[in-house]
């Protein structure tokens, strides 16, 4: 009775799942929680839309002590690490340190300047330019947390010097399919971002209401990020529910949105332009686009690091588009092609990466790599077209 009384008046409802606590003398509000107070838990959820507890009682012991035996911790990503990759891993950088902890971060290899401005982003080691440096840092550790990463190969050039250090790791991460390397896994690929896995953490850990502003502002923009600004992979009400707690944590997300998806360069919107204007093939029966990018064409457009992120999404706006596919010449392997696949609705880019690209993924967003020439990714992008036309058509 409670509890609908004084949803009434407290605007914030997180506060009031707070008082609500208070009135029960709980300790953390959850599923538990949900099920003492009312046994019909849907309407208990309807009144508050509550963060969700990922970890049982013995791995949130076990987390606990991973973290508080270790001297020293590294935290890392994947190779070409995103918004997500770079969110979550400053967010536990900046909340360990926050708790008295040793930590640094290190990324396989750069993340696109459309990250710069991320708060903590100059601190962070990049493996592939700093390798001693990387390599002291990653023989010191005694605790890893992998964050936005399900398989060790995913670290690239890293994977041997991290595995080869016996010390334990945790792993967070959304993609499908994980590799069983860590100590501790949590792992939910039903949630959008890993950003977002960490916001339910840090509220069951009881360190949501101690978020610094910059570990909320890494958090809101990894789950922006791999939403594209929550337009897709986002109608989970409860997405909601962490933007309303990082907001209360003094968050500017406006900024956010305009630091990530609206700050060019001159040279990147001509070579945008560009692509839409000549490289852009219109596949009409198949509802598919490919384009593709050697890295002759970058240089002639001066083009840096992360100049494409986010292309392979604009074909999708053509009426009935189901399939874009990028291809992309790889800027360190010129005998790489890079893949990145978006779809709209139920096309499975994932499976499709997974047999023609050496890839995986989301069911929406998904990548892979090839090793070969562009004229010849072109005909495998071919064959999977042809492969998944019944899913297409
Ligand atoms: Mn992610």
């Amino acid at each position: 009775m409670y509890t609908i009384l004084v949803s009434f008046f407290i605007p914030n409802r997180y506060l009031l799942c707070k008082i609500t606590l208070l009135f029960l003398n709980k300790t953390r509000v959850g599923d538990k929680f949900c099920d003492s107070v009312c046994p019909s838990r849907k309407k208990v959820l309807i009144l508050f839309p509550i963060m969700e507890s990922l970890l049982n009682e013995n791995q949130i012991e076990q987390l606990r002590q991973l973290v508080s035996q270790s001297q020293h911790t590294v935290v890392c990503c994947h190779v070409n690490p995103d918004g997500d990759a770079v969110g979550s891993v400053l967010a536990i950088v900046h909340c360990l340190r926050r708790l008295g902890h040793e930590t640094t971060a290190i990324v396989p290899t750069p993340f696109p300047d459309f990250l710069d401005w991320m708060p903590g982003a100059d601190d962070i080691v990049v493996y592939s330019k700093q390798v001693e440096e990387a390599k002291l840092l990653i023989e010191k550790a005694d605790l890893f947390v992998v964050a936005d990463l399900n398989d060790p190969s995913r670290l690239a050039d890293m994977q041997e010097c991290v595995m080869g250090n016996p010390a334990p790791k945790i792993l967070i991460d959304h993609h499908l399919d994980p590799f069983d390397f860590c100590q501790l896994n949590v792992s939910h690929p039903e949630l959008c971002a890993t950003c977002e896995i960490l916001c339910h953490l840090f509220w069951q850990l009881g360190e949501m209401d101690k978020l610094t502003p910059e570990e909320a502002t890494c958090l809101y923009a990894g789950m922006m990020c791999d939403t594209g600004g929550f337009t897709y992979a986002s109608n989970r009400p409860v997405i909601y529910e962490c933007i309303s707690l990082l907001l209360s944590r003094g968050i500017d997300k406006d900024k956010i949105y305009r630091n990530v998806f609206w700050t060019s360069t001159p040279n990147r919107l001509k070579l945008m332009g560009y692509m839409l204007f000549v490289k852009m093939k219109v596949l009409r029966k198949m509802n598919t686009c490919i384009m593709t990018l050697t890295n002759e064409e970058r240089y002639r457009f001066g083009s840096k690091n992360g100049d494409t992120e986010g292309f392979v999404n604009l074909p999708l706006q053509i009426m009935g588009m189901r399939l874009s596919i990028f291809l992309n010449e790889d800027t360190e392997h010129p005998e790489v092609v890079r893949v990145s696949l978006r779809s709209v609705d139920d096309f499975p880019c994932n499976e499709m990466a997974a047999q023609f690209f050496n890839g995986g993924g989301h069911k929406n967003a998904s990548g892979g790599r090839l090793q070969c020439t562009m004229e010849e990714a072109v005909r495998v992008a071919q064959k999977a077209i042809q492969a998944y036309s019944a899913l297409l058509k």
